[in-house]
Parts: structure tokens; sequence; C-alpha cells
């Protein structure tokens, strides 16, 4: 018997189970979301080059034997937004540092900017640990280049742990995870083992949409384009998945941007997304791609609301 009691299941059932919220933060473009992304080990949220790629707040949670982090990615933070798509940005961040049990503040290796300067300084009020991810080390290829960086965010932050990382060669995530699980309390599961994400699959499909939209295209486009799915079902007969997505821009001009010469533009588009689709759903996907002018649907706050950019998230 007493063999038994060292079998690592016993010791896997006796040790306290612990669960808890982690609010990733920092300004746009640093990695948030690949960091998210790649501490689940599946992509969720969506990421690209451009800055404000991520728009809504969006939980990614990780559940093992013996614990449950639930992530919430979210909008960096913008300075001087004026447009309600970007005051909506700016209160999905901000709501993500109410109940959490600790912050990831995601900074990017070399560069510290005005916008770095203002989420360091809500973090001296929050009264929640602080651990900050220094992020993109690939770049650096002598590890002592990096020295006085981490030092001079050392002194700007008031910080429970400063990790260099790289979401690209996952260089440093155990360390993350070591340290954010000595910050979530002991309590049972929040969510049930084989929750993902606290948004459903038609939202997800949405995102991924989008994504191909702010990769594929130039500047001017993407932050006046949003994507809305308007239907979304399993055809039993054909054995997949019928998706429309519409593709809502605020001028004609970015409309001809959209579908490119010949229509070439939206093909490609809807050939990456059908691909992270099928991947998303596991199963096979027939996607249809419409563009539509709606002018002014990032400054109109009803506009907004009918798209999705609601905050009935926590
Ligand atoms: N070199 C390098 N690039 C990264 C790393 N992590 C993210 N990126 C890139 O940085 C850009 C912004 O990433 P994203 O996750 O969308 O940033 P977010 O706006 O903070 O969520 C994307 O082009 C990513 O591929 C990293 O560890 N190394
Ligand atoms: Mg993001």
């Amino acid at each position: 018997m007493t063999e038994e009691i060292n079998t690592p299941e016993n010791t896997a059932m006796s040790s306290p189970y612990h669960a808890g919220f982690v609010a990733v933060i920092g300004r746009p473009n640093v990695g948030k979301s690949t960091i998210m992304n790649g501490l689940l080990g599946q992509k969720l949220s969506i990421t690209s080059p451009k800055p404000q790629t991520t728009r809504h707040r969006i939980h990614g949670i990780h559940t093992t034997e013996h614990f449950q982090i639930v992530f919430v990615d979210t909008p960096g933070m913008h300075l001087g937004a004026s447009k309600s798509i970007n005051r909506y940005m700016n209160r999905a961040a901000n709501s993500a540092f109410g109940d959490v049990d600790a912050v990831l503040f995601v900074v990017e290796a070399g560069r510290w900017s005005k916008e770095d300067q203002a989420v360091a300084d809500k973090c001296q009020n929050l009264d929640v640990p602080v651990i900050v991810l220094v992020n993109k080390i690939d770049k650096f290829k002598q590890k002592e280049e990096l020295f006085p960086f981490l030092q001079k965010v050392g002194e700007k932050v008031p910080f429970e742990a400063l990790i260099p990382v790289s979401a690209y060669t996952k260089s440093g995530f155990d360390a993350i995870e070591t340290e954010i699980l000595k910050h979530i309390p002991e309590q049972p599961a929040i969510f049930p083992e084989d929750y993902i994400t606290d948004r459903s699959t038609r939202f997800l499909a949405s995102e991924i949409v989008r994504e191909k939209l702010m990769r594929t295209l130039g500047d001017e486009v993407p932050y006046g384009a949003t994507v809305e799915i308007e239907q979304f079902k399993f055809d039993e007969e054909e054995n997949r998945w019928h998706i429309n997505a519409l593709i809502l821009v605020e001028r004609p001009g970015q409309k001809q941007i959209v579908i490119g010469k010949k229509g070439e533009q939206i093909k490609q588009m809807g050939i990456q997304a059908r691909k992270d689709l099928m991947h998303l759903l596991d199963s096979r996907v027939h996607l249809e791609l419409w563009v539509k002018v709606k002018e002014n649907w990032s400054d109109d706050e009803r506009a907004l609301a009918s798209l999705g950019y609601t905050e009935d998230h926590r």
C-alpha cells in the first residue's frame, strides 16, 4: 500500500489545484498576442506586423492537471485615441486590469517608447504583481547587448520578475509559467477543462478573416475595415461548413483595394482564411467573402455595437 501513495497519479491528485486570471498588457505590436498563443500552444488571438491588430479582449484558457491559467489578451493602449473604435480598444485594454491575479507587461527588447512609459505608469498603481516580459530577444545575437536595456526597464517598472523571452523561439516560456504559478490562487478550475476561449467559434472565424485583411493589405485599409459573419452553418449533406463573411470598409476606394485587380486580392485572402478556418473547425470549409461600404462605421457607436464591438465580455 505504501508504494501506491508515491505513484505520480496519487501525487497529482493530492497537490492543490491553482487557477486564476492573468492580463497581457503593453503597447501595440510588442507581441502580446503571439506570446499568448505560444503559451496556449494554439493560435487564438490574431497577430500581424501592424499595430492595432487586436481590437477585442479575448480569453485564452490553458488547462493542465495541476492548474488553469486564463490569459486575457488585450488591444494595446493607444495614446491620443479619438475615434469611437480607439476608445473601445482603450476601454477593452483598461478593463483587463480589474480582477486579475497577475499582469504580464510585454515590452520589445531594445525599444522603449512614450507608449511603454504610459503602460508602466499604470502599473505603478496596481496591487497585483507585474511580470515584465522583454520580448523579441531573438533579434539580438549577443545577449550582453540586452543588459543595459533590461536594467533600464527594471528601473521604470515596479516588477515582480523580469524575464527576457522570444515568442518566436519560445525561449523563456518555462520561466513565464513558473512565475505565474506563484501568483494564482489555490482554487478549482474556473472554466470547464475543454474550453480554450470565452469567445464563440463564429467570433474566431471573423477574426481569422480580419487577420488576412491586416496582413495582405497596405496601410490605409485595415484600420477602416471590419468583418461580419453573415452565415455560419454546417451542411450535413456536403459534410462541410458554409461561411459567408462580409468585409466592411469605409470608402468606395477601399472596397476596390480589398477586391484588387481582377479580384486577385480578395481571392488570396480567401485562400488563406479558408486554410485557417479548416484548422479551427477541423473540417472542410466553403468560404464566401463579400465587400461592402459602410461609411464611418469606426466612429459610430451604434454601428460598432451592431458589429460586435460591445463590452459584455469580462
Ligand atoms: N522577432 C520577433 N518578432 C515577434 C516576436 N513576437 C511577435 N513578433 C512579431 O511582432 C508583430 C506583432 O505581434 P502581435 O502579437 O500581433 O503584437 P501585439 O499587438 O502586441 O498583440 C508580429 O509581426 C509578430 O510576428 C518575437 O519573439 N520575435
Ligand atoms: Mg495583439
